[in-house]
């Protein structure tokens, strides 16, 4: 039985500015959902998004209350058996809200990971890897500091595949910038992440030039709403095109994959609406012929913990992940924070989703941010 459902938001300062198209963010407002039940367990999910509601339709504000108002009674009066009664509960009765169901969905799991002593990979799908790459965003504004900070990544043995926000400068202005990165760090993948910024014309002229400097990976560069733009871009370039933000639920994604409408997904388990989502959403892809790319929505640990669980189930992960959300923080929420080594971070093998979170730190955190 459930006894509680706690949920927290708990910023977090970013370790530089990290500017995107749609925003600059200098901290991340962590949503976490604490489950504890009757007999001793709990959980923890986390549904954190980027810069309030500037990237997605669901704020941290707007996910707490949500939560409260409308799936915590829900779940307490019906007290589904299992994370999947649950799901199907809250899909019946709540419209939309992704990230809030895939908060409780990992809480849930990570309860019943516990009890039954297996890791959530093996609760959604079974693992067939046990470490995952992980890619850094260069977002600091600056060719120059970006180039040293891709170097020092390397050096550390932390990062050697690279990010680029761009599509809040002039077009020739973000290509000479990228250029200059793939030149200064030829041996490294780079990809651009246009954030849904350019028409349709804009993305033939900078995508041009960018495959044509040697570019790896072009991610979301019109707009989520105009699916057969995305589609005629990537029958057109050869280099690959990443669909993001229009990936959302299992549903869309079946007919953007089916319709071959991108080369790569980028999937999330929050946009995607919760672990087992984005394992289908993995599966299906990889039925079509879609390549697969582990995506982040910037969480903490606890929503990286997650998506690695869920990333390390995917038949093939060509394109790797960017599960580097803890590592933008200046602080940890773990006990042990996560085991990022030799260019990649090893899946946690304990049961749930093998972390430990320090929960008064979190509750303090939470507890500071409401007296502000
Ligand atoms: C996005 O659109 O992919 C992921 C990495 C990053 O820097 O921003 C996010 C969002
Ligand atoms: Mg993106």
């Amino acid at each position: 039985m459930i006894r509680s459902i706690n949920t927290l938001l708990v910023p977090i300062p970013t370790i530089r500015a990290h500017k995107l198209a749609c925003t600059v963010m200098n901290e991340q407002v962590l949503v976490l959902v604490h489950i504890q039940t009757e007999d001793g367990y709990e959980g923890w999910g986390e549904a954190t998004t980027i810069g309030g509601l500037s990237y997605a339709e669901e704020s941290p504000h707007s996910i707490k209350t949500n939560i409260d108002t409308y799936f915590t009674p829900l779940l307490l009066k019906e007290q589904p058996a299992s994370a999947a009664k649950a799901m199907q509960l809250l899909n019946d009765h709540i419209n939309g809200n992704r990230f809030a169901k895939c908060a409780i969905e990992t809480a849930l799991l990570d309860i019943e990971g516990k009890r039954l002593n297996l890791p959530v990979s093996e609760l959604v799908g079974g693992r067939v890897r046990d470490r995952i790459e992980v890619a850094w965003t260069l977002a600091s504004g600056n060719t120059a500091t970006d180039i040293s900070e891709a170097k020092r990544m390397i050096a550390q043995k932390r990062h050697r595949i690279f990010k680029l926000k761009i599509g809040s400068n002039p077009i020739l202005d973000d290509v000479a910038h990228v250029l200059a990165i793939k030149q200064a760090l030829p041996d490294c993948r780079i990809t651009v992440d246009v954030n849904q910024a350019w028409t349709e014309l804009e993305a033939m002229q900078g995508i041009s030039l960018l495959q044509t400097g040697g570019v790896d990976l072009i991610e979301q560069p019109i707009s989520m709403r105009n699916k057969s733009a995305l589609k005629r871009l990537t029958e057109h370039f050869d280099v690959p095109i990443m669909a993001d933000e229009i990936v959302q639920d299992p549903q869309n994604a079946f007919h953007l994959a089916a319709d071959h409408c991108a080369d790569v997904f980028a999937v999330k388990i929050n946009q995607a609406g919760g672990l087992k989502a984005a394992c289908l959403i993995g599966q299906m892809a990889h039925l079509a012929g879609v390549e697969l790319y582990g995506g982040t929505m910037l969480e903490g640990p606890i929503g990286t913990a997650a998506s690695a669980h869920v990333f390390s189930t995917y038949p093939s992960l060509r394109f790797d992940t960017e599960l580097f959300g803890p590592l933008l923080l200046t602080e940890d929420i773990l006990v042990q924070p996560l085991d990022y080594q030799n260019f990649g971070l090893n899946v946690p093998t304990g049961p749930g989703l093998g972390i430990e979170v320090d929960s008064d730190k979190v509750y303090r955190y939470a507890k500071q941010a409401v007296a502000k």
